[in-house]
């Protein structure tokens, strides 16, 4: 065979998010892009050149990134979409191959939809599952005109068929992989809870023990959980902190806390090193609950807020369970308050059940739980999870670009399209309209959606000096594996 590029055995790639300049996303302000961050990282270490264009957080299209992969000569366009981001990403995909680049898509969309995609002939090749050791392999294979169907863990269209490669099995070390953080104009990454701190992200774990049926996550990883060591995460936040200014991180995998001694011994290492780092994190009422004693140690680690993930299924709930997930519910919000910690959850509506009444139901519910911060996304089942299975018959478009769970996709029986959206738009409305009934005075709750409770008083020497560090906690920099 011969190279795709001409026997080269470096190759530029452009790396970059779903091109959607009118995504809706419901977001609070621009989060990281941490999947490109990842695969640049191995690319490059493989001895490639790479760029990074976040196209979904800068407002591209599909003709401003076309536009950067030619003035760049890129020779190959990696793309990571979701599901409302795919059609974006096909569409950049048709432009730059037409210029004769090689387009590779990934992410669990592309894992589990390229028989749907990959006949349209947009995309050169599919990776399914994790990218960091696939992609570099396959970038090899093709530089050096080997065939790809040796390349594990791909997809990819071959005279009217589609070929599937053998599956590659889940990465077995999480800990030793490179970033490339350099790519990244880091300083326009925000949080809306601290406005103006510079915001990283990492993560600590891989996949998720639960196994909710409507989650990507959990059909992603099979209900798989890997973790990283605490030795890793903590020399890469120093990392971050230290060689990045960063000064929140946010926490992209959804389970961190689910292995309670290991995020024990991570909040106790991180309470040593005291960067100065404020964490976001995702985690479950459960987690939450187990640890509602030692929540002021999740605070003083720097956690200040908490994303509480809850699958559609809970707001189905019926009779003592519905009311025991509740009591719950409230529990860990107050638990987290108590602790000087916000939080934000989800509340599912657009059920095929759905009517005015159960609606009413989800908004009672949101403002019994008083979160800091409550959406209210419409159920939006997807085609590779569970879910589909007992919701797929009531959906009612595939144009994915609705899927953002925002645009209703699910017709209930006894509501149509636009009252879905009106009942959504009106529980947002409600739950902020009485918070100041629920808000007791002087609980240091700001005005606005994102609101952050008093922590422990701030340590008193200044984050720069604790940078700079002693020689005990220059030790507790090092890599990992190489501590004494
Ligand atoms: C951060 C985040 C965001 C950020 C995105 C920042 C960004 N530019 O990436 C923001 C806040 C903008 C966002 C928005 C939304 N998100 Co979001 N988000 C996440 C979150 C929490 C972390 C993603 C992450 O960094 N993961 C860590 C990286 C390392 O893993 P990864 O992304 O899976 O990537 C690996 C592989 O999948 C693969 N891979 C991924 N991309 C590519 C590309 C190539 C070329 C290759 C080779 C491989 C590859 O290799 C990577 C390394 O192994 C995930 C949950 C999660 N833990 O993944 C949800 C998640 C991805 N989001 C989700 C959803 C639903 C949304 C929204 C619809 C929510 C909303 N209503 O606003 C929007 C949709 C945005 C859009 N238009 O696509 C769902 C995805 C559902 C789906 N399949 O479509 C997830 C899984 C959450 C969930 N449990 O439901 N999100
Ligand atoms: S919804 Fe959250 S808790 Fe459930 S499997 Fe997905 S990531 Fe895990």
């Amino acid at each position: 065979m011969i190279s795709v590029w001409g026997g080269g055995e470096s190759v530029r790639v452009l790396f970059t998010s779903a091109p959607e300049p009118d995504s809706v996303v419901e977001s609070a302000e621009a989060w990281l892009p941490l999947a490109l961050v990842h695969l640049a990282g191995a690319v490059r270490a493989a001895g490639h050149e790479c760029e990074i264009v976040d196209a979904l957080s800068l407002g591209l299209g599909a003709a401003d990134v076309e536009a950067i992969a030619r003035q760049t000569g890129s020779d190959a366009v990696c793309v990571s979409a979701a599901t409302p981001g795919f059609p974006a990403a096909m569409d950049l995909c048709r432009r730059v191959r037409s210029a004769g680049r090689i387009t590779v898509v990934g992410g669990v969309h592309a894992s589990f939809m390229y028989p749907e995609f990959l006949p349209s002939g947009a995309v050169d090749f599919a990776v399914v599952g994790e990218g960091e050791e696939t992609l570099p392999e396959l970038l090899r294979c093709l530089a050096a005109g080997d065939d790809p169907a040796r390349v594990a863990g791909i997809a990819f269209g071959l005279g009217g068929r589609v070929i599937r490669t053998a599956p590659r099995p889940r990465l077995a070390a999480l800990d030793p992989l490179p970033k490339a953080w350099d790519l990244l104009p880091l300083s326009r990454y925000r949080w809306a809870g601290r406005p103006g701190a510079r915001m990283g992200a990492i993560t600590t774990s891989r996949g998720c023990p639960r196994r909710c049926g409507y989650c990507c996550q959990a059909t992603q990883y099979e209900g798989t959980w890997r973790m990283r060591s605490v030795d890793s995460v903590a020399y890469e936040l120093v990392q971050l902190r230290r060689e990045h200014e960063i000064e929140l991180v946010c926490f992209h995998d959804p389970a961190p806390a689910a292995d309670a001694s290991r995020f024990s011994e991570l909040t106790e290492r991180l309470v040593e090193l005291d960067l100065g780092l404020e964490l976001v994190i995702w985690s479950s009422v459960a987690d939450v609950l187990r640890d509602e004693a030692v929540l002021p140690r999740w605070r003083s680690a720097g956690v200040i807020h908490v994303g509480i993930c809850r699958e559609p299924s809970e707001d189905r709930l019926e009779g003592a369970a519905k009311e025991r997930s509740v009591a719950d519910g409230r529990r860990a919000v107050r638990a987290l308050r108590r602790a000087g910690i916000t939080c934000e959850t989800s509340f599912w509506i657009g059920f095929p059940d759905e009517t005015q009444a159960t609606v009413e139901e989800a908004s009672a519910r949101a403002r019994a739980w008083d979160p800091d911060v409550a959406h209210f996304p419409l159920l939006t089942p997807l085609p590779y999870t569970p879910a589909w299975r007992t919701y797929g018959a009531h959906v009612i478009t595939r144009d994915y670009r609705r899927y953002n769970q925002r645009d209703p996709v699910v017709k209930p029986r006894e509501m149509d399209l636009q009252e879905v959206v009106e009942a959504a738009e009106r529980c947002r409305r409600q739950f902020i309209a009485e918070r100041p009934t629920r808000n007791a005075p002087g609980n240091g709750r700001r005005a606005g959606p994102w609101l952050v409770h008093p922590g422990e008083p701030e340590p008193s020497v200044p984050a720069q000096e604790r940078l700079a560090g002693d020689g005990r906690e220059g030790d507790l920099a090092s890599p990992p594996g190489r501590r004494n």
